[in-house]
């Protein structure tokens, strides 16, 4: 199978968790992609949807899919989304779409997370995706300095010659080289560097249920 039908896949699976006539949380990425097109399949049985990106909102705009304001929305049973990484014990590196804001802001408010993804995102050790962080750009190299001193290889995320900024309005630092034994203490103690708004570990609120595409079939770790 190639990488689409495995992604395909585990977005044809993830439809199971929709809870009919709820909004749903969507993420953002070419996996998600195919989860909001399955999605526009049964969009008459959800009330709509609140979207982790610009992106995400134009594609489900485009399908005809009511999006919400997260402001408007006080609860969700469901967030499903993709991943760069993804253990088996449910921890990610999320970020390679410069949407991991909003990403982890939306899924904070679900009560569950489902994650998505082709087999090859599974790993026993996080970190060698590079790890985005994204930074008020003013802090983006005090910011630099502090994670190189955390051991990785900080590089501001460029496109064509000039800063990612994300839909915030910030950038984008990936952080090369780190083997991350410990995601949650990691995730503490980015989070905590004066100029960052979120790291994209997503540890200390991980995925509950994982849809893993492989030849084999869908695995469903949880
Ligand atoms: C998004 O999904 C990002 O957090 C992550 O980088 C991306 C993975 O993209 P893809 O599904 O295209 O591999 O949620």
């Amino acid at each position: 199978m190639t990488q689409d039908e495995l992604k395909q896949a585990v977005a044809q699976a993830a439809i199971q968790y929709v809870v009919e006539g709820e909004i749903i949380g969507v993420g953002t990425g070419s996996t998600a992609n195919f989860f909001i097109d399955e999605l526009a399949k049964i969009k008459h049985k959800i009330k709509g949807a609140v979207a982790s990106s610009e992106a995400t909102a134009a594609r489900l705009r485009g399908h005809g899919i009511d999006v919400f304001d997260l402001n408007d929305v006080t609860s969700m049973s469901v967030y499903v989304d993709g991943a760069d990484e993804i253990t088996p014990q449910g921890a990610m590196i999320k970020g390679g779409g410069a949407a991991l804001t909003r990403e982890k802001i939306v899924a904070s408010v679900a009560s569950r997370f489902v994650c998505i993804a082709d087999g090859s995102k599974l790993v026993d050790l996080l970190g060698k995706f590079p790890l985005p962080v994204e930074v008020i750009p003013m802090a983006q190299a005090v910011v630099a300095r502090k994670l190189n001193a955390l051991g990785g290889e900080a590089r501001l995320r460029l496109k064509d010659g000039v800063a990612v900024l994300t839909d915030n309005g910030n950038v984008i630092i990936d952080v090369h080289g780190l083997q991350i034994a410990n995601p949650v203490a990691l995730e503490d103690e980015i989070n905590n560097i004066v100029g960052v708004v979120t790291v994209g570990l997503f540890a200390k609120q991980g995925a509950n249920i994982c849809l893993l595409g492989t030849a084999s079939g869908v695995k469903t770790l949880q």
